[in-house]
């Protein structure tokens, strides 16, 4: 199948990310043709991919009726204001901004979890499908197996947020911050509009705003999200965000409380099979045969890698059935770009794109 994708947001990290991907053959599609959207301050000039230069495009909804299928890489204020026009034309939408995630009718999607709500009968009327946050992602992918199995109970979990979550000024933010320290040894700079406090050399338990009940925004997206992945609205979750200063890939703490008796590497078997997971799990260094990560997954590790990594898996007696483990993975491809790109892939091999086209 032969397509022409939009990419709304070319030029921040998740679009960067996503024309990168997109070099690679997907065994559903060929890119066919591309068009990029980006602010004004980047339309105009040219994006090389795959041996050709493609001028970027402001948004306009005329260029963008061209399409087959967009991946909006933006603001939430850009996907609501295009999305349900083009939606209405037949044109493929997939999300990664928070605009429609918590819309009961609009699929919440990582194609390995609950890929099967991808169908004609669920897309042809309004063909949206929203990605979730760079967070829920990761965290239901090794979720979804676990529940399957032996039943969740309770889901506790903190994340080590990487700055490229808040996009490229975030990344320069920290960039310059730890030069100023080393340049002038200067620790005082920070209080951006992304960062309240200094970043550089520091941890910070905020991750966009505080809602009134004292959750951040980011904390509350990863509890409704985890819950409507899972289809189960009423599962306990905790979850505590927190901005680190490593550049990519998210890391999360989890513990867990399941229905029935568990072992670690009752655990370990489980995830092991579930495609997309990458379990690297030794108690020692000296096992370097096994692998070449050594004893555990971190971030630099996860970065330009497609799988989510689950490392430190071990039975904690905080709950009756606990298990603890550490899940990393990188926040720009699987829990951005690559699972919207998964969707579209998905959307032609089970022929639901071809359906919406054909209206
Ligand atoms: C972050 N998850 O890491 C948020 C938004 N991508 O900042």
């Amino acid at each position: 199948l032969e397509l022409t994708i939009g990419i709304v947001g070319a030029t921040g990290v998740v679009g960067q990310t996503a024309l990168d991907i997109l070099t690679d053959d997907f065994s559903g599609f060929k890119v066919k043709k591309l068009k990029l959207y980006a602010s004004r301050a980047s339309a105009g000039k040219t994006i090389s991919f795959k041996n050709n230069k493609v001028t970027i495009e402001e948004p306009s909804l005329s260029s963008m009726l061209e399409c087959n299928a967009l991946l909006f890489a933006t603001d939430a204020a850009i996907s609501s204001e295009y999305i349900p026009k083009l939606a209405e034309k037949g044109i493929l939408c997939i999300d990664k901004s928070s605009a429609f995630r918590a819309h009961p009718s609009v699929p919440l999607v990582v194609p390995e979890v609950n890929g099967n709500l991808l169908s004609p009968e669920n897309l042809s009327k309004f063909p949206v499908v929203a990605s979730p946050n760079c967070c829920t992602i990761p965290l239901v992918m090794a979720l979804k197996p676990l529940q399957e199995k032996f039943g969740l109970k309770r889901v506790i979990v903190s994340t080590y947020q990487s700055v490229s979550g808040a996009g490229k000024p975030a990344i320069d933010i920290l960039t310059d911050e730890s030069k100023n320290f080393f340049v002038n040894h200067d620790l005082t700079c920070g209080k951006s509009e992304l960062f309240p406090k200094s970043i550089a050399f520091n941890v910070m338990p905020y991750v966009a705003g505080i809602l009134e009940n004292g959750d951040t925004d980011e904390e509350s997206k990863i509890i409704a999200e985890t819950r409507k992945i899972l289809a189960s609205p009423n599962l306990p979750v905790a979850a505590t965000s927190v901005r680190v200063p490593t550049f990519v890939g998210h890391g999360e703490s989890v513990t867990l409380e399941f229905s029935s008796k568990v072992t670690a590497s009752q655990i370990k078997e489980e995830l092991s099979h579930f495609p997309g997971i990458c379990v690297i799990d030794e108690k020692s260094m000296l096992n370097e045969d096994l692998n070449h990560f050594g004893m555990f997954v971190t971030p630099r590790e996860a970065h330009g890698k497609d799988e989510v990594f689950v490392s430190r898996i071990r039975k904690t007696d905080v709950f009756d059935n606990g298990i603890s483990l550490w899940i990393v993975s990188d926040n720009l491809r699987k829990g951005a770009a690559l699972n919207a790109i998964q969707v579209i892939n998905t959307c032609a091999l089970n022929g639901t794109i071809q359906s919406i086209l054909a209206k």
